[in-house]
């Protein structure tokens, strides 16, 4: 296996540091992910150099700050497989971008006859936005059954997308680190009428992904778990779709022509970005692109899939240690609970020898919920992790074991 972290680790200063004397040993890459050199650079070559407001001024940094932005508009579009630049819409992540579609296509499309399907796994960004339009509309809203292991039940599928407008459904869990049939989900959601949005925030930073292959209608994303800065992030749409949909936010930008009394609205992608966008974020995300880029994405996935079974083996030797989602297809994300020990105590015994993981409901609480459980821990890779960061997750969780045995 070619270990990526080996030749790509150096590019992120901050992995560099120690915490308690220990070095820094990261694992919370399905919160965020950190940030190389050419990213950090790039945020700051734009703050330097081109800093100005885009579409709006007519002098040569504005032209060029225009050009800064609109350029990664291309880019997104071929990393995703967009078939046009005018699809990719920027959003500040995967939150905005499931409100858009709840917003713009929820109020337009759905009735109180209607029907949206989710499923058990969703993160609350695809949960709530739902409810919240259900408070105004009164759609139904029904759910695709995880199992045991942590997979998505499809064998109820063609019943259970009867009267059904709308799929929403994610790429990867957070929490399970299961990897959805999404392309399978959207063939048979098009043969029942509905339209199907994926929500990609665990999946573009870590598989290559294609909108062709998948054919679904919608797919959400966010920047910063995927090496580009906080605030940026991405709602691609296929453009038929997108031409019939209203404005999410009103402001500049957005409009055609503003009257006292009414307006009329942008074209597609611009009816949808209102205000002044987060430009050098948005730049960020170029920089993380081309980074990828070359690195490749079928080698990011390969290694983070060695990187997975090295973890889950070495887990599951550890006694009284249970995994919790165990679907076949998985990325490189373990929820997992030590007997006796509280994940919260883990989390911060962990962090005493210098590893950061994250413990809690992952903002998926009626998956715990349906489960029984309130939290639990995880470890979650990106392709500058290293092998040897399992064993010293594995030495800390003995160390968390010894103590807990000895205080009780
Ligand atoms: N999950 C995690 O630690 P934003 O916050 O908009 O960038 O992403 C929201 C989101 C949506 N869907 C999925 C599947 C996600 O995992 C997340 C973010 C982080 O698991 C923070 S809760």
């Amino acid at each position: 296996m070619n270990n990526l972290a080996l030749k790509y680790r150096q590019d992120f200063p901050l992995l560099k540091q120690e915490v308690y004397g220990k070095p820094l040993v990261y694992l919370d890459n399905a919160a965020t992910s950190q940030k190389p050199t050419s990213v950090l650079k790039a945020v700051d070559y734009y703050y330097c150099n081109d800093n100005a407001n885009i579409h709006r001024g007519l002098y040569a940094l504005s032209e060029r700050a225009t050009q800064a932005y609109e350029s990664v508009r291309d880019k997104v579009s071929k990393f995703i497989g967009a078939t046009s630049s005018q699809e990719i819409i920027f959003t500040s992540g995967t939150t905005e971008s499931i409100n858009l579609v709840a917003h713009s296509w929820g109020r337009k499309n759905l009735s109180s006859n209607d029907a949206i399907l989710l499923t058990e796994m969703e993160h609350h960004s695809n949960l709530v936005p739902w409810h919240l339009l259900r408070e105004q509309i009164g759609f139904q809203i029904k759910f695709i059954p995880v199992t045991a292991e942590g997979s998505l039940d499809l064998s109820q599928l063609e019943e259970l997308l009867k009267n059904v407008k709308l799929v929403s459904l994610n790429h990867m869990s957070n929490v399970l680190g299961t990897i959805n049939d999404v392309k399978k989900v959207a063939e048979l959601a098009h043969q029942a009428g509905a339209l199907v949005l994926v929500d990609g925030a665990q999946s573009v930073a870590h598989m290559p992904v294609d909108m062709k292959v998948l054919d679904c209608d919608f797919y959400a994303f966010s920047g910063h778990k995927m090496c580009a800065p906080t605030g940026c992030g991405v709602l691609w749409a296929k453009k038929n779709i997108l031409e019939e949909m209203g404005p999410f936010l009103g402001g500049g930008e957005m409009i055609h022509q503003v009257f006292l009394d009414h307006s009329t609205y942008a074209e597609v992608p611009n009816r949808f970005e209102a205000g002044t966008m987060n430009i050098a974020q948005v730049v960020g995300l170029g920089a993380a692109i081309d980074y990828l880029s070359e690195i490749g994405m079928d080698k990011i996935f390969a290694y983070e899939q060695y990187l997975l079974e090295l973890a889950t083996e070495k887990l599951q030797k550890i006694e009284g240690l249970s995994i919790f989602g165990q679907a076949p297809h998985k990325g490189a994300v373990i929820s997992f609970l030590l007997d006796q020990v509280h994940p919260h105590d883990l989390a911060t015994i962990l962090d005493q020898e210098g590893i950061a993981i994250r413990a809690g409901h992952h903002c998926a609480q009626p998956l715990m919920r349906k489960f029984d459980l309130i939290s639990t821990a995880r470890a979650s890779f990106y392709f500058y992790n290293m092998p040897e960061e399992i064993d010293v997750l594995v030495q800390g969780l003995e160390k968390a074991k010894e103590m807990f045995a000895y205080v009780r």
